[in-house]
């Protein structure tokens, strides 16, 4: 297989580990924990992984002996740079304490699992894919492991190779998934753990002892590159407005980051649209009144970031997704109907409020909008085409305003979408480093028996060897929601948080971005060189950690 330089010249990097982990570890148990909400309910549906305490990884003079284990290991939903690096800290960290131990991956996600699709992860197979992006290594999928006959038929081949270990590599949904596994399968008593990693982009898995989401840190790099580029190509024309969709299916996180890397002249975040309650109107007067603020000092040109889940933070967006949801989770009917039936079919199926809001929309938007859930019941927000639904309008309401003569520039339009270009990027040392840990960290956690747990690594603004590396119960970072119509049990999904330093650093700074050309160029990847510009943890990391 042909492999480019910098794959080469990267295979032999050797990811930076916490110094806790460079020996031998014993586990240190701290505070007995509860969920973040609804304490009762998630008691009663997890019994036996309810209310563990966290737990610290500290060094132990004491050489263990551990007999050999064999892990399975499973990565679910979207790529996120630093896959194959979990998986390698998984490989050493299981490896080391026994050279007998093995890890099997499922191939293509929990999916495998339950179809018996699997492979044994050696040695020369984990070298292949050290440091790289991408899941390739066993493949994802988006399985919903949900039902009692799958974590039966999962069983099945977890006995017949001994595996007495899972490690679930997935976001907020997949780690719910985790744990209701490791739940049954200890109510079973069927001696098998499950250990979650905390993946996704989208940054909205964290908490206080999950700092980041693995992936985040190299996407928002590879997305702030390619903005900084387009900001560079829109300065030196001067004649374009860009409009920029960025991933990241519910949180703004991604936007938020892009913004305090590159300074766009605007940058929307769906949190605050909510929280002030504002009309898809609303967004589009704003933008509209930054174009032609723009325009009559001679700017015609800028960029606009707008955060992929944007139309479901719109509060009458949100309760018609919502509406929409329900109705479509229990209705038989829709699914037989021919594409000319459906507009009419679900309007009329809808409260007054909501069919009226539906039937306003543009009628690819409204259609985006019935067609197939992912398997978590999440509207495929990513195939909106927000970035032009925006530019549209805003386009239209500047045409009134010039009649009304309060307007008179030029508004020629580019539109981007920036998702799966970041999502499978080669890991940067962040990245690279923070995976290896995880996987290390979730070995260490297997070794000692635990379950239930979400491998987590904290500090992480400091150097690598100062990371704290540890265990925090599944079931503390969960709550009830709506999820298909039913009341689940769920990992609480971290919004951007208007009252936060990332949030506030950026609202402090955005009128300034916005009226004057304050760009900024991050560059690529610097995956060689002074560590001040390969190391640099994202900026949202930094000013939530006050630093
Ligand atoms: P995960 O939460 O599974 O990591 O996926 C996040 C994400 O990359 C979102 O940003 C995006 O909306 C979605 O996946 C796209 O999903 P798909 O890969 O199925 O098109």
């Amino acid at each position: 297989m042909t492999k480019s330089a910098l794959q080469i010249a990267r295979a032999e990097y050797q990811p930076k580990l916490p110094k806790a982990l460079k020996g031998f570890v014993k586990v240190v148990e701290g505070e007995k924990t509860q969920s973040v909400a609804d304490q009762k309910e998630i008691e009663g549906l997890f019994p036996h992984t309810y209310g563990m305490p966290i737990l610290k990884l500290e060094e132990s003079s004491e050489i263990p002996h551990f007999p050999a284990i064999n892990v399975g290991v499973i990565l679910s939903g979207g790529q996120a740079p630093g896959g194959h690096n979990v998986i390698s800290g998984i490989f050493d960290g299981v490896k080391k304490l026994n050279p007998d131990s093995k890890v099997y991956g499922f191939i293509l996600g929990p999916g495998g699992l339950v179809d018996h699709n699997y492979k044994e992860l050696t040695a020369d197979i984990i070298n292949e894919y050290r440091n790289t992006g991408g899941f390739d290594i066993i493949g994802s999928g988006r399985t919903k492991l949900e039902h009692e006959d799958q974590f039966d038929k999962g069983l099945e081949i977890l006995k017949e190779l001994g595996i007495k270990a899972l490690v679930m590599i997935g976001g907020d949904d997949s780690n719910t998934n985790a744990c209701v596994l490791a739940e049954y399968y200890a109510a079973k008593g069927a001696g098998v753990q499950v250990v979650g990693c905390p993946k996704t982009i989208d940054g909205d898995l964290k908490n206080e002892m999950i700092e980041a989401s693995f992936g985040f840190d190299t996407a928002c790099k590879v997305y702030s590159e390619v903005i900084g580029n387009i900001q560079r190509d829109c300065n030196s024309a001067q004649k374009y407005w860009h409009f920029i969709k960025l991933m990241g299916r519910s949180a703004s996180h991604i936007a938020l980051e892009c913004a305090l890397q590159t300074q766009p002249n605007v940058c929307i975040i769906s949190e605050e649209v909510e929280q002030k309650g504002q009309s898809l109107d609303d967004i589009v007067t704003y933008i509209a009144g930054i174009v032609a603020k723009r325009a009559a000092k001679g700017d015609n040109y800028g960029t606009v970031l707008i955060p992929e889940g944007l139309i479901e933070f719109i509060p009458a967006m949100k309760k018609l997704i919502a509406e929409l949801n329900d109705f479509l989770a229990h209705d038989d009917k829709f699914a037989t109907l021919d594409v000319e039936e459906e507009r009419a079919y679900v309007t009329a199926n809808l409260s007054k409020e909501n069919a009226a809001i539906f039937a306003s929309l543009p009628a690819g938007v409204a259609r985006q909008l019935t067609l197939d859930r992912d398997p978590h019941g999440n509207v495929q927000v990513s195939l909106i085409e927000t970035e032009k639904l925006l530019s549209e309008m805003v386009a239209d309401k500047l045409e009134a305003w010039r009649a009304e003569g309060k307007y008179n520039g030029k508004f020629s339009r580019q539109h981007h979408f920036f998702g799966y270009e970041g999502r499978c990027a080669a890991p940067s040392n962040f990245d690279a480093d923070y995976c290896y840990a995880l996987g290390y960290t979730a070995s260490a956690l297997i070794a000692n028996g635990k379950t239930g747990y979400m491998s987590s690594v904290r500090n992480t603004t400091a150097p690598a060897a100062e990371w704290i590396a540890g265990g925090v119960p599944i079931t503390m970072l969960m709550n009830m929601e709506r999820r298909h119509g039913m009341m689940k049990p769920v990992i609480q999904k971290a919004l951007v948080e208007l009252d936060g330093a990332p949030f506030k650093t950026f609202a402090a700074n955005r009128e300034d971005w916005a009226l004057n050309t304050c760009y900024v160029y991050p560059g690529p990847i610097q995956y060689f060189g002074p560590t001040q510009v390969c190391d640099q943890p994202t900026k949202t990391l930094v000013l939530e950690q006050g630093k």
